[in-house]
């Protein structure tokens, strides 16, 4: 299939990947013996065949869990540099990556611990495969809205390295709303804000994003084509969403491919790109995600291409470099 040849192999920007979610069985493991820790299960093996989930908090149960691995700045580094190998070799040329400070905080683990760490391994990462990456802090949505706004004061002092701000964890029941201020201050402090709307959570919460937080992209939002005048906006305005068909597969979004919404979406005009959201846990990288939705839609050439142009315009890479890129 030269389509699928041509989307695997063509250079492409990565925008809805969770740095913890990149953490495989086997670095799980590594890291808790490094740090004389252990996980509750007996081997890697174990370990996956737990990747068996129901809904998007049967994944985030275990997702926060296997994080306690993660302890030194050491731990954080060699986490980023194992992602951004596979997202080299995936021809991705430019990430944009999210991490959930306060699931570290919350274990004693300092802000600049996590930050130090994820930063040595994009500065090694860049030299040793050319890839730029960017860092997005992402609020949990679960927690109050007074814990995220500690957290962005713990930020501040190292603002220069933080590129955006997102909002992830469980949808349901955690509407955008409950952010608003929050979402004000991380904009007055003149960053691109983004957040994960429309994987569970109803049509509305995709409009709360937009028009209570000021989102610049939805992460997911693959409930829109549930809303027709929705799909109508996000195409006019040309929002941008960070799909990730793997993901919404492995937490029953969708019982199948087929059933996926990305056609539609895509019919209708919106702004689509792919992407691995948690690969380790997921089933694959991002090439695997383009291999599983080409298997179901047998996408043309055109398509693919412009769902890698799609990645760059939807980036938050400065616009010279778009232009070089796009
Ligand atoms: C996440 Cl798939 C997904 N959804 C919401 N929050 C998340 N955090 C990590 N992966
Ligand atoms: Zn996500």
């Amino acid at each position: 299939d030269p389509a699928l040849h041509l989307a695997l192999t063509m250079p492409k920007a990565e925008l809805h990947v969770h740095i913890e979610g990149t953490l495989e069985p086997e670095l799980a493991f590594a890291l808790a013996q490094r740090n004389g820790i252990s996980l509750p299960y007996a081997d890697q093996a174990a370990l996956a065949a737990a990747y068996n989930f129901d809904s998007l908090q049967s994944f985030l149960d275990l997702y926060y869990a296997c994080a306690d691995v993660l302890r030194t700045a050491d731990d954080f580094r060699d986490l980023m540099l194992a992602y951004l190998e596979r997202a080299a070799a995936d021809h991705i040329i430019h990430t944009e990556i999210f991490f959930d400070p306060q699931t570290h905080t919350a274990r004693g683990i300092p802000f600049a611990t996590v930050l130090d760490g994820l930063e040595d391994g994009l500065k090694q990462g860049r030299a040793r495969w050319g890839i730029s990456g960017r860092l997005i802090l992402c609020f949990l949505r679960h927690l109050s809205e007074e814990d995220a706004l500690a957290t962005l004061a713990e930020a501040e002092p190292h603002l220069a390295r933080i590129d955006g701000f997102g909002l992830d964890s469980s949808e349901q029941g955690n509407p955008p709303s409950k952010f608003q201020h929050l979402f004000a201050r991380c904009r007055a402090l003149g960053k691109p804000v983004v957040a994960h709307a429309g994987e569970e959570g109803p049509p509305d919460y995709i409009i709360q994003a937009l028009d209570l937080l000021g989102v610049k992209r939805i992460d997911h939002g693959v409930r829109a084509s549930e809303d027709p005048a929705l799909l109508a906006r996000l195409a006019a305005d040309g929002v941008a969403l960070t799909v990730c068909p793997l993901s919404n597969l492995k937490l029953r979004v969708f019982p199948d491919m087929h059933a996926h919404t990305l056609g539609q979406l895509l019919a209708a005009g919106v702004k689509v790109t792919l992407n691995s959201d948690d690969p380790a846990y997921f089933g694959g990288y991002l090439n695997d995600n383009i291999r599983a939705v080409q298997a179901a839609f047998q996408f043309d050439a055109a398509t693919w291409k412009q769902l890698a142009k799609n990645s760059f315009e939807a980036s938050f890479a400065s616009k010279a470099k778009k232009a070089g890129w796009v």
